[in-house]
């Protein structure tokens, strides 16, 4: 009965199952991350955790650390618990924060689908949008774009033709905040033990996308005129039940999201399928002869942006010289912790279908 509450925010057999052989311990959420200070929810409501001097001195990979989303076991019955463990995870989104050395920084864990965030205004560009859609298809949770500012567009269906064009495989919801439509839309989405986060530059309206769900004012949003002026309104990530279960993770907006690590092959899936046909197998498609992708640039069945864009991403994620399967075994490792982690979190996966479906 107690343990209702947290199937609301999305509790698995398989964290439940975890906290019973810990009864020592409680099972917990991260809703909030401030400078080493966690919210979090357990069956009996939400209360502070901190970290312990031990758990930070035995992390070697900061992107362990706890993080909004994430399921943790906590000790101690007052009002601050610490954190115990962090627990399996089944979804990472992760960048690159700026400064020196440029480090990672995890933006959400646990989460099944990233709502990414672009207005119909001057933020429209379809080389973000393949940055963040490679961002997303590395994480293992699922893209959706969602083109906010409708009302703004200067011309809708000719942006709505391009965004289809580079999210290969992807839907695509269109929304407007003030004339109200493309929400009935984005509900489909959610359900109980669905979480759900919202990324995207500044001030293209994720809070208000949050706030329009949630069916109330839950979240501050900027009064700013639609100027494109990089104003922060939200300051911190910050995960929020639905008042019928589920969760939105509302994040703050970003200047440019910097790359861990992305799914390269899965966004441009249609230049892989061109180069199958290169003449040769490690082709750069640069000055190669018989180079099936440089071809359809020139046929005009490829955009030149876009093989642009392709080759920037390849060379920051740094694939250069790596096979696939290198980049496989990689991605196990940082998200899951090798392949029996990554094992568990399919299973995982599974239940929710089954739980959502029944
Ligand atoms: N015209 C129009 N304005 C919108 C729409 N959605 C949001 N806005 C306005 O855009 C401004 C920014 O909205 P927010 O929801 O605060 O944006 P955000 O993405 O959360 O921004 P950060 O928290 O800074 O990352 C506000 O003034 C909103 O009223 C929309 O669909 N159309
Ligand atoms: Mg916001
Ligand atoms: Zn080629």
């Amino acid at each position: 009965m107690q343990s209702h509450n947290l199937h609301l925010w999305g509790a698995t057999e398989r964290q439940l199952t975890e906290s019973a052989s810990q009864p020592h311990l409680h099972l917990a959420r991260v809703i909030t991350q401030e400078r080493g200070q966690y919210t979090v929810v357990t069956e009996s409501g939400e209360r502070t955790a901190m970290l312990s001097g031990k758990f930070l001195y035995a992390t070697e990979d900061i992107s362990t650390l706890p993080a909004v989303g994430d399921w943790i076991l906590l000790a101690g019955d007052d009002d601050m618990g610490v954190v115990q463990q962090v627990l399996p995870r089944t979804s990472l989104i992760a960048r690159k924060a700026v400064g020196m050395p440029p480090r990672p920084q995890v933006i959400a864990a646990n989460v099944d689908i990233v709502f990414i965030c672009m207005a119909m205004n001057a933020n429209f560009n379809l080389s973000r949008l393949e940055r963040y859609l490679a961002v997303v298809w590395e994480s293992n949770a699922k893209p959706v774009v969602v083109l906010t500012k409708a009302d703004l567009a200067p011309d809708l269906e000719h942006q709505i033709e391009r965004a289809e064009s580079v999210a290969i495989g992807v839907d695509i919801v269109t929304t407007s905040a003030t004339e109200h439509t493309g929400f009935e839309r984005l509900r489909q989405y959610l359900g109980t033990g669905v979480t759900i986060a919202f990324i995207g530059s500044s001030g293209v309206g994720k809070s208000t996308l949050v706030n329009t769900l949630v069916g109330s004012e839950v979240l501050k949003t900027s009064h700013l005129r639609n100027d494109d002026q990089g104003r922060h309104t939200t300051t911190h990530r910050e995960a929020i039940l639905l008042p019928g279960g589920g969760v939105l993770i509302d994040t703050p907006g970003m200047r440019e999201l910097g790359i861990e690590s992305a799914d390269v092959d899965r966004t441009f899936a249609d230049i892989e399928e061109l180069a199958v046909s290169c003449r040769f197998n490690d082709c750069t498609h640069h000055s190669e002869p018989g180079c099936a992708v440089r071809a359809a640039v020139e046929t005009g069945d490829l955009d030149h942006r876009r093989l642009e864009s392709y080759r920037k991403l390849s060379n920051e994620v740094g694939y250069a010289g790596k096979s696939s399967r290198q980049i496989g075994e990689q991605k196990l490792n940082r998200i899951f912790g090798g392949r029996s982690g990554a094992k568990a979190a399919r299973k995982q996966f599974k239940e929710k279908e089954r739980l959502r479906s029944g």
